[in-house]
């Protein structure tokens, strides 16, 4: 990986798969320069959600959290680019959708609290975390794109 490439973890919520956003959103990362390096539709058990969000527990709105990630199937993505955990947390906007901006996924998509369509790592630290705790090595692959010098930084 190139000095400012970055890998991150993201997933479509249970809500972005049942209100049929997946390719829009895949499409809005795709499209940004990111690059899929993993896919999957999956159904997280609550001991993922209870490792994904340790950092939450004890929060008033941690049980509602759980159990919303665990209710359906959600879509994980490992991402690469540069900068990548910044710019897709940009892409995403604001956790709550009655503050995220138009033109972000959260806020062109949503207007609830919890059910915001899309998770982030939000630090290089916690993205290494959480692309170990949702893929295998074997899922995750590296590859040349036709386009990756383009999206290259310099
Ligand atoms: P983000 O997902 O933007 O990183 P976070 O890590 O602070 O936000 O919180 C994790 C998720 O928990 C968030 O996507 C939605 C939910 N959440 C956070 N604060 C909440 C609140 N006050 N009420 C309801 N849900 C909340
Ligand atoms: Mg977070």
């Amino acid at each position: 990986m190139g000095e400012h490439m970055e890998r991150t973890l993201i997933l479509l919520k249970p809500d972005a798969v049942q209100r049929s956003y997946v390719g829009e959103i895949v499409g809005r990362f795709e499209r940004k320069g990111l690059k899929i390096l993993g896919m999957k539709l999956m159904q997280i058990s609550p001991e993922l959600a209870a490792e994904h969000y340790g950092a939450h527990k004890g929060r008033p709105f941690y049980d509602g959290l759980v159990r919303f990630m665990t209710s359906k199937p959600v879509v994980a993505l490992a991402l690469e680019g540069h900068q990548a955990i910044s710019v897709c947390r940009k892409l995403m906007g604001a956790t709550f959708g009655c503050d995220a901006e138009p033109g972000t996924i959260r806020g062109d998509f949503g207007i609830s609290n919890g059910f915001n369509l899309v998770h982030g790592s939000d630090s290089p630290e916690a993205a290494a975390k959480e692309l170990e705790l949702f893929f295998s090595a074997g899922e995750v692959l590296e590859y040349d794109r036709i386009d990756d010098s383009w999206n290259a930084a310099e």
